[in-house]
């Protein structure tokens, strides 16, 4: 789709610059918005994307967002690496109710040499479904990255979560730079990029402002952004977090989409505790991508057959089955 020169796709934001894009009227942003959406994408189309957790918890990392973390007491049964052909089984109804891309996530700091040989195999299987393959495992140093792509990974993701500020509140065992150094290995091992962040978190609107300045300001933008609306799990430090203002995490898509024009944006976790009305308007906000299936990683997520109702109610179709609708 051609670029109007209005919105070229730029990496120089500054922070004010960001902050008056949040500072707009809500209808003004939200314009904006959808004009930027409509010059860069099918307008009415949605991505589809089913996560599975491949291992779950026991993870040694602390964020105190994540039911994960061996260090906080959730009531979660930590589990072992899947066998793959488990894997390939989930995948495949992933596949039939209309899922495109295949994401599996594990509870890693890092994964192990022997781990990724696994997961290769893994990757392997869900193309050969003709699934988009999507992994995110921790850090990864250049050689794990190339070692991904050479199985046929097609995007990884790894989120920075929130502003480099605000990330030591949230997690104490890694950096913002280590996250920033699995970034560049991914982007030089030739993967796609999926990188977004949490809301509700307890940080402020320039925080939120600071994370999209870091994701636009990447010598390429991610080719995937998810928002993700914190899912409050008890036993996580955050169990109590406050609630995000609905229209500011719609404000936050709306600049997300502007920043970066051609990503998809992805509605992500929280879309259990949302209304039909706020999915609606984060759609026009310029999201035009969901997790799909009824389980997040550990959490849960809309049922396949409310995800199937809204998008009829929205006239929205599924990326790559636009033919299908169509009649073709
Ligand atoms: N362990 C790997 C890592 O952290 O990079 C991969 C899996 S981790 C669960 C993937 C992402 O899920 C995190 O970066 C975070 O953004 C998101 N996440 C985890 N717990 C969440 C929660 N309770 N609510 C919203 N998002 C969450
Ligand atoms: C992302 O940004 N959100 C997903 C995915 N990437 C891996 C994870 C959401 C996890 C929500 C909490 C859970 O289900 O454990
Ligand atoms: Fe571990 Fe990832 Fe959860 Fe952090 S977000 S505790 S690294 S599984």
């Amino acid at each position: 789709m051609s670029e109007p020169l209005s919105d070229p796709i730029r990496h120089d934001w500054s922070l004010p610059a960001v902050q008056a894009l949040f500072a707009l009227p809500f209808m003004d942003l939200i314009l904006r918005a959808q004009r930027v959406h409509r010059a860069h994408h099918e307008p009415n189309t949605v991505q589809m994307s089913t996560l599975l957790s491949i291992k779950t918890g026991a993870c040694p990392e602390d964020c105190a967002y994540c039911p994960q973390s061996v260090r906080y007491e959730t009531g979660l049964a930590p589990e072992a690496l899947m066998e793959v052909a488990a894997v390939r089984e989930c995948a495949v109804r992933a596949k039939a109710a209309g899922a495109t891309r295949f994401c599996m996530g594990a509870a890693y700091r890092s994964p192990k040499a022997r781990d990724l040989q696994v997961i290769g195999h893994m990757i392997r299987e869900v193309r050969a479904l003709g699934l988009e393959s999507c992994a995110t495992l921790g850090m990864l140093t250049p050689g794990q990255a190339r070692e991904l792509k050479a199985a046929g990974l097609d995007y990884y993701n790894h989120n920075l979560d929130t502003s480099s500020e605000f990330y030591g509140e949230i997690i104490s065992t890694r950096t913002y730079q280590d996250r920033l150094d699995t970034l560049q290995a991914v982007r030089a091992a030739g993967l796609k990029v999926c990188c977004g962040g949490i809301l509700g978190m307890g940080e402020t609107q320039i925080d939120r402002a600071q994370l999209l300045r870091t994701l636009a300001n990447l010598p390429q933008h991610p080719e995937s952004v998810p928002i993700n609306q914190l899912v409050r799990v008890r036993g996580t430090p955050l169990a109590d977090a406050p609630n995000v203002d609905p229209f500011d995490f719609v404000r936050t898509i709306a600049v997300a989409r502007l920043l970066m024009p051609r990503a998809h944006v992805r509605l992500s976790a929280g879309r259990e505790a949302m209304s039909d009305e706020l999915q609606a308007l984060c759609f026009l906000a310029g999201a035009n991508s969901i997790f799909y299936g009824e389980k997040l990683l550990t959490t849960g997520n809309p049922d396949v057959a409310r995800d199937r109702q809204l998008l009829a109610r929205l006239g929205l179709t599924a990326e790559g089955h636009e033919a299908r609708r169509a009649g073709a």
